[in-house]
Parts: C-alpha cells; structure tokens; sequence
C-alpha cells in the first residue's frame, strides 16, 4: 500500500450504494471529486432498472482511476451493498472506507470533517445530525420524529453514548472492518448503521461523531420501508439484552 504522507485518509474508498438514482449519481461523484479529488469512489449498484448501474459504468470510462463499479444482481439492501463495498475496499487496501449515500443527504463538502476526525485517530466518525452544529433540512417532522425516537430507543437499549447511531455518512479505518465479524452482520436497512456501531463499540474501538448538514433528498425516490423499522425494534432490543448479560457476567468474574 503506498503511504502519501502518512495520514489514513490519504487512501480514501467512499462506497456510495445506488438503487434507481439516475439523477443524483452524477451529481454526488462531481461533487465527491470537487471536495477530495484524491479519493476514489466505488459504486455499488443493485441492477437498478433504471439504467444506474450503466451510467456508473459511463462514469467509470470517462475516470477509471478514481471512479469504480461494482454490479450486483440483485436488491439485497444498503446493508449488503456496504459489506459487499468493505470487501472490495480491504482488499484494495485502502485505509479508510467512507459511507455516503447517493442521494445528496450526505454533502461531500463535509467529508473533510469525517476524514479529519479519523486522522486524528477516531477509528470511526460519524457525521452526526445532533450534536451540536449539525443540522437536518428539509425533513417533515414525523420522520424527524421516527429518527430522533430511533436514536433515543437505540441509545437506551443498547446503553451507548452516541446521538445519532442510525446516521449513514461514517468513515471506518480500515483495522475496524477487519476485526468485527462483518460474515455476521445481517440487518437490512438502516439498522445496518446501528448494528455497525455496536459492533465497532463491542470490539473496543473509538467513535467520534463530528456535525453534518442532513438534506433531504431531492431527486428520485426514498427506498425507507415499514420491515425496516420492525427489523430494528427487536434486533436492538436483543443486543442490548446481550450486551448487558455479558457485562453482568463480566462484572461477577
Ligand atoms: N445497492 C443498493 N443501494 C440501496 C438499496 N436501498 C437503498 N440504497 C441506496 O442507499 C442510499 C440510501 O437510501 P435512501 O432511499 O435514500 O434511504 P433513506 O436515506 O433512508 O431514505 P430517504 O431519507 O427518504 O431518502 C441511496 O443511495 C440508495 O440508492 C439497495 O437495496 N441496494
Ligand atoms: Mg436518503
């Protein structure tokens, strides 16, 4: 792996997973390169029928160094897609692996502040919507209220001290994805991100949460369904009953 001054986000992998998002995807990699013009960019696309994926490849052609593509047959989920792009990336070896999604939610003129929090030794940053400083448009309040009720369910069951746990924009160090079970995460949406962090927490790694700008999206359509949300209830609840078992125990040897 060549070392370009030595910081770790100077081998940068930005995983941006796409399902029907035509519009957006040019839009996001200009932007990504126009922010970082030294990160690269795999998309993972899920065969979108509306020609993403071929547009990915486009893209590819016109900056094959720094844009690359991954197709999968199947929609298998933002989870999936994610492990899927991990796997590439390690075995790229690249040093630190970033989370965005295609939709513009994520503004990759943020992406310094991610990078920054890992190179100063954050094992993952977490672009956060609630500390102080970060920021949510153009969101109707129920999903303000799903998302801020997510986030308080998540941080009591599971006893952790992260505000925004189901955030999507995030950038591991590589050791992270290399030391947790990654074969063993299974949660489909945005459980995933919560699934994630416990993890990376479980396994005695630091979380930094740094502020973003969430913007709702503006072009195409929102992939967020009711199972989702299911999924996460009791999944949540069931780590959290594990992991206070396990420091009980802990506590008694
Ligand atoms: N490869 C792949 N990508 C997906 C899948 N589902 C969602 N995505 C992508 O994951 C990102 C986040 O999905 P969104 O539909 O924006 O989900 P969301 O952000 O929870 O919902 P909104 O806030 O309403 O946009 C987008 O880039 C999607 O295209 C999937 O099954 N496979
Ligand atoms: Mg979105």
């Amino acid at each position: 792996m060549s070392d370009r001054g030595g910081r770790p986000s100077q081998r940068t992998l930005v995983i941006i997973p796409t399902y029907n998002e035509r519009e957006n995807l040019p839009l996001i990699v200009g932007r990504v390169h126009a922010a970082r013009p030294e990160v690269d960019v795999l998309v993972v696309d899920d065969g979108s029928p509306d020609g993403t994926g071929e547009l990915a490849d486009d893209l590819s052609l016109a900056d094959p160094d720094r844009v690359h593509v991954m197709h999968r047959t199947n929609k298998a989920g933002l989870g999936a897609a994610y492990l899927a792009g991990f796997a590439w990336g390690l075995g790229r070896g690249y040093s630190v692996l970033v989370e965005m999604d295609a939709d513009g939610s994520h503004a990759p003129e943020e992406l310094y502040r991610l990078l920054d929090a890992v190179d100063a030794g954050a094992d993952l940053s977490i672009g956060s919507r609630y500390v102080h400083g970060g920021k949510v448009r153009n969101w109707p309040r129920r999903r303000m209220v799903l998302s801020r009720t997510a986030n308080g369910y998540s941080r009591i069951s599971l006893g952790v001290d992260v505000n925004d746990i189901t955030a999507g924009y995030r950038a591991y160090r590589r050791e992270v994805l290399e030391k947790i079970e990654l074969a063993a995460v299974d949660s489909k949406g945005y459980c995933f991100q919560v699934e994630m962090t416990w993890r990376t927490i479980s396994a005695g790694f630091s979380v930094v949460e740094v502020p973003i700008t969430f913007t709702e999206r503006e072009l195409g359509k929102s992939k967020m369904s009711g199972s989702n949300i299911r999924e996460a209830i009791f999944k949540i609840a069931a780590w959290g009953v594990r992991g206070r078992i396990d420091r009980a125990r802990g506590a008694v040897r």
